[in-house]
């Protein structure tokens, strides 16, 4: 009987200690410090604040409902600051801070940033707008969450671009695209009618980080969303966001006119066709009069554009920029562009096409380019188009969901990866032309820059299905802020709110995150080597995919494994695409001795005696960076494990067996893709790595019909 009672306790008690991981990095968890709790009591007693906005009212909903839980306690309201006070508010709202003098950091922080400064023993939150004083607070309680002193505060904040979007591959019947979390979170039959409250913790978690605006649907758009009832469903979404400075944007559909306007074309230049979009237009921003604008993915992968026509990416672009651009509306263009026909290497094709388009787009659009000139590769080099329009602002595509990096549980934390790419060198106006110069507009002086993360979010209970995957969220908003950022600084930032501020558990979990994207290229595409997943779902490896109607979704275009060597030669001898860099870096990705050995395959061919930097033959490196990636992940697991009854046991036991499979995993890609290359360099595996457990034949024939996201 006891033990049946204590069996029990044990239940209601990890019952009770369980966390499922929705609350994301605003737990608001009590503060056991009962000195520090005192200290923040003191100074976080009473607040003066002007509630009449959503937004000022939504930022002193979160204040109190954080401060509830960090501190145990309700902060109060007062009319006047009399110290001791948290001020809250815009020199509009509030004449307290109008007469406080903060006109210098004021001019300096435009329309979104916010200041938190310390006065006359109050602390102030302030902005020129509403929303940045919502900025304000999150950045305020992140603080708190992170046990920082608070005492002398003077931070002056504000985001380095300005469009900081999510896109969701969304589907109208709430399948997600390459989303492995469950279904689309936007519940579209019960729109507009029921507003699920997870849509206004979505548009809290956002506005946490600074994301401001969120693009509904898929890419491979569905004109529907644009008819009079889809309409509706979206206005009422961004009348839930709006408080929370979220603005929403939807795919457009090129082909639409035809689709759901009954036209007989879609040429972007015909007069009917421009007056239907700007119908079109109109009646969306009737409804949402803060609409966003679109989001298009035209002649790419099957989609319509105005190449159907006979007409030019900007032919299109303007002609439905045209049609916001009244409205103070843009258009994010996608430069993911190539085609199956095109006989030139797949990674030239979209600065082939779009290079030529410089200066060619209305002032109000601006093209969205990939990280890299593939797809969203594990590792790729920086996208030649970055640097190389400059009349043309240009916006960065990061993925965010884990489409070949592990999909539903791999550990992969991506801000490693979206940092590779933003502080690469262009060269575009020499030395120091950084990605990240592009994209905020400083190096070409635009204003009317942005960055995108393609989402990772889903109906399941903790958003992203790994916990480990709300990390890549979170690190792409606060990149999004501000690209300066390191990644180690953020990675802290989320551990300390998302799981504890003891330190040992900070840095066990960070030496686990840190080195967590390396470990997935190398188990899978090592030394710059690229596209090799299974077909169609990308789930798993598939480096024999070959033979099939396109042969720019095979592998074997990709490596060009032989009895020779390995790797696509993308020097003068080859395709070339080295010239589509700035002298400095082309040549750098030309001359073996300079290429860094990380993108080694991307560039050349080699034969597979070839000696590397370490000594070693590259089919003995090869083969060695594959183990090193089983081996992170190895130690990954161990470090994971020592955390157990220092994080809740939910959280713990569900990152633990994802581990493992990621551990099982890393394991089938060393062992399909050496088994495969084997083949062609007819060399032995070294004895040091472990034998694989099936063969070649029984990877090849694994099959995944029913893999999510696909
Ligand atoms: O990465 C590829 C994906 C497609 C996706 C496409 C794109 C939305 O496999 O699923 O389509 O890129 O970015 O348009």
């Amino acid at each position: 009987m006891k033990f049946k009672l204590l069996l029990f306790f044990l239940f209601v008690t990890s019952i009770c200690l369980a966390e499922d991981g929705y609350d994301l990095w605003l737990r608001y968890k009590p503060i056991e410090d009962t000195a520090l709790k005192s200290q923040y009591k003191e100074l976080l007693h009473k607040y003066v604040a002007n509630e009449s906005s959503p937004t000022m009212a939504a930022a002193v909903q979160e204040l109190k409902c954080a401060l509830n839980g960090l501190l145990d306690y309700q902060i109060t309201t007062e009319s006047k600051p009399s110290g001791k006070t948290l001020l809250m508010g815009t020199p509009e709202n509030s004449k307290y801070i109008a007469s406080m003098k903060l006109d210098k950091d004021l001019q300096k922080i435009g329309n979104e940033g916010f200041i938190i400064i310390s006065q006359k023993g109050n602390t102030v939150i302030t902005a020129n707008t509403d929303v940045g004083v919502l900025y304000g607070t999150f950045h305020f309680l992140q603080l708190v969450q992170m046990h920082q002193p608070i005492e002398r505060l003077h931070i002056v904040s504000s985001p380095k671009v300005k469009l900081r979007v999510l896109n969701h591959w969304d589907n109208l019947d709430r399948t997600v695209e390459r989303g492995y979390a469950g279904f689309s979170l936007w519940d579209w039959h019960k729109l507009p009618d029921y507003i699920d409250p997870k849509y206004i913790d979505y548009a809290r978690a956002n506005a946490s980080i600074g994301i401001n605006g969120t693009v509904l649907t898929n890419v491979n758009a569905n004109a529907l969303i644009l008819t009079d009832t889809y309409i509706q469903k979206v206005k009422a979404l961004a009348d839930a966001f709006r408080p929370y400075g979220l603005k929403v944007y939807l795919t457009a559909r090129f082909s639409a006119p035809i689709e759901i306007g009954g036209l007989k074309t879609a040429d972007p230049l015909n007069e009917e066709v421009k007056q239907w979009w700007k119908d079109k237009v109109d009646e969306i921003y009737k409804a949402i009069p803060d609409f966003g604008g679109f989001l298009v993915k035209a002649n790419s992968e099957g989609q319509p554009g105005p190449q159907n026509y006979g007409r030019t990416h900007a032919d299109g672009a303007n002609m439905m920029a045209d049609a916001v651009s009244p409205h103070g509306g843009v258009v994010m263009w996608r430069a993911f562009v190539y085609s199956n026909e095109e006989p030139d290497d797949r990674a030239k094709q979209a600065y082939n096409e779009f290079k030529p388009l410089d200066g060619k787009f209305r002032e109000n659009v601006i093209i969205q380019v990939k990280n890299g000139a593939i797809d969203f590769q594990p590792r790729e080099p920086f996208h030649p188009l970055f640097g190389a329009m400059p009349k043309t602002p240009l916006m960065m595509e990061f993925q965010i969901t884990q489409e070949y990096l592990g999909q539903g549980t791999h550990l992969a934390y991506l801000a490693e990866m979206y940092k590779e790419c933003l502080d690469a060198d262009t060269y575009a106006q020499g030395k120091g032309s950084t990605v990240a110069k592009v994209i905020d507009g400083s190096l070409d002086n635009h204003q009317l820059t942005g960055m995108a993360g393609v989402s990772n979010i889903g109906t399941d209970r903790n958003w992203t299905g790994q916990i480990f995957g709300q990390a890549n969220w979170y690190c792409f908003g606060r990149l999004a802020w501000d690209h300066q950022l390191t990644s180690e600084a953020i990675v802290e930032e989320w551990i300390r709110m998302t799981f504890s501020n003891e330190p040992q558990t900070v840095k066990t979990i960070k030496n686990v995150m840190l080195g967590s994207r390396e470990a997935v290229v190398n188990y899978m595409t090592p030394l710059g080597l690229h596209h090799m997943m299974g077909w169609g779902h990308h789930y798993g490896p598939g480096p024999w995919v070959a033979n099939k109607h396109r042969a720019d979704w095979t592998s074997v275009y990709y490596h060009k494994a032989d009895k020779e060597g390995i790797g696509f030669d993308r020097t003068a001898s080859g395709s070339n695409a080295v010239s589509q860099y700035f002298p400095e870096v082309a040549k750098q990705f030309s001359s073996l001795d300079e290429c860094p050995e990380k993108y080694l395959l991307w560039f050349h061919h080699l034969p597979w005696t070839y000696t590397m930097k370490s000594g070693r033959s590259l089919w003995d490196e090869l083969c060695y960076k594959y183990q090193a990636g089983v081996d992170s992940v190895g130690q990954m697991q161990e470090q994971w494990n020592s955390l157990q009854g220092k994080v809740d046991e939910e959280r713990f036991d569900q990152v633990k067996s994802f581990l493992q499979i990621q551990k099982n995993e890393a394991e089938w890609w060393r062992n399909a893709c050496l088994l495969y290359f084997q083949t062609f360099s007819g060399k032995p595996i070294p004895d040091d790595i472990p034998k694989a457990d099936h063969t070649l034949e029984y990877y090849e024939e694994l099959s995944f019909p029913y893999a999510p996201g696909h």
